[in-house]
């Protein structure tokens, strides 16, 4: 997985407000609200540890403190251990964690010790920024357009689909393409004959994955990927309403998902 820069997480506060007005603003609903209806659940006093993880490329600065950070936004309980790795997660029980959120190069998860509920970061963004996009208000059409059917793209359009959603997929691997039309039942996208979309849901590793051919005024591009997937002169051309952060959003899914 494309793992995360110090950079990425600069002023993680400031992105995560100006994403819970966005969200607001696309959906009507704030970050909070989305988790509250998408899983039904409700924070209950749970207490979480972050356990600062060493393993392959190692600590990433910040990361930790970015999602203390975000507990703390999101209104939960939460701290950081002082050690690390196995010696970390000890301290997180023996402290009175009851959810634990750890990270290596490959798995970001979520785990509750109360209720043995685990969740991953990778279906959790996805599904949640599916979620966010099927909500766009300003639009009636039930059509989407999912770019990037990886391990983040691809519960994301599962997740439209099950919703009732015209689901529309590009993926640069026919493999996987080929795989999400035969299981899901998506729509692959006729890159010869583009039709224009309201509505958006991208995560790939790459910028400027969308065409400017199938951008339509005022449509909300719901994303995780990083790089952004349309430059700042398209963005602003076509006053494309981008859902785009990098940690948090995610993060609230993943923990909502274990209540
Ligand atoms: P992945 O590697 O499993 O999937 C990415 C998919 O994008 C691949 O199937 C690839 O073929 C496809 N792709 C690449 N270039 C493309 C293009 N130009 N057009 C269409 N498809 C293209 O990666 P994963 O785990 O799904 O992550 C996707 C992105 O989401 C990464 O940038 C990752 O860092 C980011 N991410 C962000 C999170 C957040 O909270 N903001 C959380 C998790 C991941
Ligand atoms: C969770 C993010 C979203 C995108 N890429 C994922 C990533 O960067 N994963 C790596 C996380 C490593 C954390 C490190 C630490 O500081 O504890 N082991
Ligand atoms: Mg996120």
């Amino acid at each position: 997985m494309a793992l995360l820069t110090p950079d990425d997480l600069r002023d993680i506060n400031k992105q995560l407000q100006e994403a819970d007005s966005i969200v607001r603003r696309v959906t009507g609903l704030d970050i909070k609200g989305i988790c509250k209806t998408l899983y039904g659940t409700s924070p209950n006093s749970e207490k979480i540890g972050i356990v600062p993880v060493t393993a392959g490329n190692g600590i990433i600065k910040n990361f930790s403190a970015s999602l203390h950070a975000i507990t703390q936004y999101f209104g939960f309980d939460s701290f950081v251990t002082d050690m690390s790795d196995v010696s970390g997660y000890y301290e997180a029980v023996q402290s009175g964690a009851n959810i634990i959120l750890m990270a290596d190069d490959h798995t970001f998860l979520a785990h509750n010790l109360k209720n043995g509920k685990i969740a991953n970061n990778q279906p959790s963004t996805g599904i949640i920024y599916a979620e966010i996009a099927s909500r766009n208000q300003k639009t009636d059409s039930k059509d989407v357009l999912v770019v990037g059917l990886g391990k983040v793209g691809f519960p994301g359009a599962a997740h439209l689909v099950h919703k009732g959603f015209r689901v529309y997929g590009y993926d640069t691997d026919r493999t996987l393409l080929e795989q999400a039309v035969s299981s899901l039942g998506i729509i692959p996208l006729d890159i010869e004959s583009p039709k224009r979309f309201s509505t958006f849901f991208e995560a790939t590793p790459c910028a400027n994955t969308i065409p400017e051919t199938l951008l339509s005024e005022n449509c909300v591009l719901s994303t995780p990927g990083i790089p952004c997937a349309i430059s700042e002169e398209l963005r602003l051309k076509y006053n494309v309403q981008l859902v785009m952060e990098h940690l948090g959003i995610g993060t609230a899914s993943m923990l909502y998902s274990v209540m």
